[in-house]
């Protein structure tokens, strides 16, 4: 497929031709490999993308007809919360549920130059991301006394260093055949002026990531899909890897779905500001929607009701049970998932052949986002977390007033102090203290391994295999 005039001939109705501007003096691998860049990529889809760039979603209009979010605040119901656990902790039992976490991400803010996972924020263990989370499955299988996967999500960004770096250590106990990677999709860049794809490199389309909601295409393109069949697998506990408080597993967020019948369900917390930077969960028309920060007009961010509360309050976490059915439609349903489009500053090639690095946006990037299946499930469902509990994700460079690694490991502290606190352990002022969820996995569990009365007094690593105390001036 290394014929030029073929090549043309596909290129040329979308006027793309552009891309074989150095074909002459590429080798010839490097034709292969630009020629097999180019037969995946879809250009009448890119060019109708293109032409549709100036059609804004109007979220006004959406708004407007908003009505107060039914979500349920789980702290307020104990019955419910105990009923909701024992109905999770059966299905987990019963080999229902995946867990599934999205690290695609580049993590441009945090400045970090390896796959997130791969970040140790552990506040004493220096344990990574990726540790975390996999203690986190290894700690509810042990609970639920069955085996829970792990689909992991990679991007070309970060596939490779991920499976090296899970390879190397042992998957942190994961057994092998529970662990399932695979890597998303990407899209073509273009130029914002007149859509044509960007050259990064004289054989190369400049591409970046499709967005998570390029999942359950990945998910079947992997045979994924196949596998969670073949597992009798009906429900993805999903979560992003920067987040390590995420409540994905914990039985009474599965529980809650399945009780209330739902196909996607998903944790908020109440928004600080009207600028929160996360996505905002609204009901319209009995439908779950929800509008990315970037696209929430600031009319309605501002609006309060009587009480001076926020009328968009519930900021979108991240956390939810997505139905594998669900799914399954939204692969062949192309409405369910469409393309946003963001302008963006992406290096390329001139004409000339010589890089330019653009100083403002120059280009647009097209991602899905997972969360627009809510409206598409036939029931969906809000569950109002603490963030204190459940949400401290890392998105920021060091020295950021809030998400950076200090603010989330200072999270991670405070959580993990008070729930030895009230089990009566007594802390002084200063101990740090961070708890391996194989130690304890949650409030009941710490509270059932400490004695009433205990003291502690230097910063403690409650690992695995008990507390041992850290000296904090030999962390990096
Ligand atoms: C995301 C949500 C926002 C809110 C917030 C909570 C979007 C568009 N917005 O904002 O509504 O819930 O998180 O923390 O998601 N990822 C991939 N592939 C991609 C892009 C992202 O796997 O192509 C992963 C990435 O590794 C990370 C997560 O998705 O785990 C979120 O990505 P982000 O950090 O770019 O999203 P953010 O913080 O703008």
């Amino acid at each position: 497929m290394n014929d030029r005039d073929e090549l043309l001939n596909r290129l040329g109705p979308f006027g793309q031709s552009h891309v074989l501007r150095f074909w002459d003096r590429l080798s010839e691998s490097h034709r292969t490999s630009l020629a097999s860049q180019l037969a995946r990529i879809d250009f009448a889809e890119i060019s109708r993308l293109y032409a549709r760039r100036g059609d804004v979603a109007d979220f006004g209009r959406l708004l407007e007809r908003m009505e107060p979010l039914p979500a349920i605040r789980l702290a307020d119901r104990a019955e419910l919360a105990a009923e909701a656990s024992s109905v999770g902790l059966s299905a987990l039992a019963a080999g229902r549920a995946a867990a599934m976490v999205v690290a695609g991400g580049q993590g441009t803010r945090l400045g970090f130059e390896h796959p997130k996972g791969l970040f140790p924020i552990g506040p004493l263990s220096r344990r990574t991301l990726f540790q975390i989370h996999v203690e986190k499955v290894l700690a509810t299988s042990r609970r639920c006394g069955a085996g829970l996967p792990l689909f992991v999500m990679t991007s070309p960004a970060t596939d490779a260093e991920t499976r090296e770096f899970l390879a190397r250590n042992d998957r942190f106990g994961l057994p092998a055949e529970d662990l399932f990677i695979f890597c998303q999709g990407t899209m073509p860049a273009v130029s914002a002026a007149d859509g044509r794809l960007l050259l990064d490199a004289e054989d190369h389309v400049a591409e970046s990531p499709d967005g998570h909601g390029g999942m359950p295409a990945a998910l079947a393109r992997s045979g994924g899909l196949d596998e969670l069949a073949r597992r009798g697998i009906e429900h993805i506990l999903y979560f992003q890897v920067d987040n390590p408080l995420a409540a994905a597993l914990d039985p009474w967020f599965l529980g809650l779905h399945l009780l209330r019948g739902a196909e996607m369900s998903s944790q908020v917390v109440a928004k600080r500001s009207p600028e929160d930077r996360v996505g905002n969960v609204v009901s319209v028309d009995g439908r779950l929607h929800v509008v990315e920060y970037s696209d929430l007009p600031d009319e309605f961010a501002q609006l309060r009701s009587a009480d001076g509360s926020l009328m968009v309050w519930a900021g979108s976490i991240a956390v939810h049970v997505i139905n594998v059915d669900l799914l399954r439609r939204s692969v062949t349903d192309r409405q369910a998932l469409p393309f946003h489009l963001a302008h963006k500053r992406v290096p390329f090639l001139d004409d000339e052949g010589r890089r330019i690095d653009p100083p403002a946006p120059n280009a647009i990037k097209f991602e899905r986002f997972i969360f627009d299946l809510m409206p598409h499930a036939r029931k969906g469902l809000v569950v109002e977390v603490d963030p204190a509990e459940a949400f401290s994700p890392l998105k920021n460079a060091p020295g950021s007033a809030t998400d950076s690694p200090q603010w989330v490991r200072e999270r991670m502290i405070d959580l993990h102090r008070r729930w030895l606190s009230d089990a009566g352990v007594r802390l002084s002022e200063t101990a740090a203290v961070e708890i391996s969820p194989l130690w304890a996995l949650d409030a009941d569990e710490a509270a059932r391994k400490s004695a009433r009365g205990a003291r502690v007094v230097r910063p403690t690593y409650f690992s695995p295999d008990g507390p041992v105390e850290v000296d904090p001036a030999a962390l990096s």
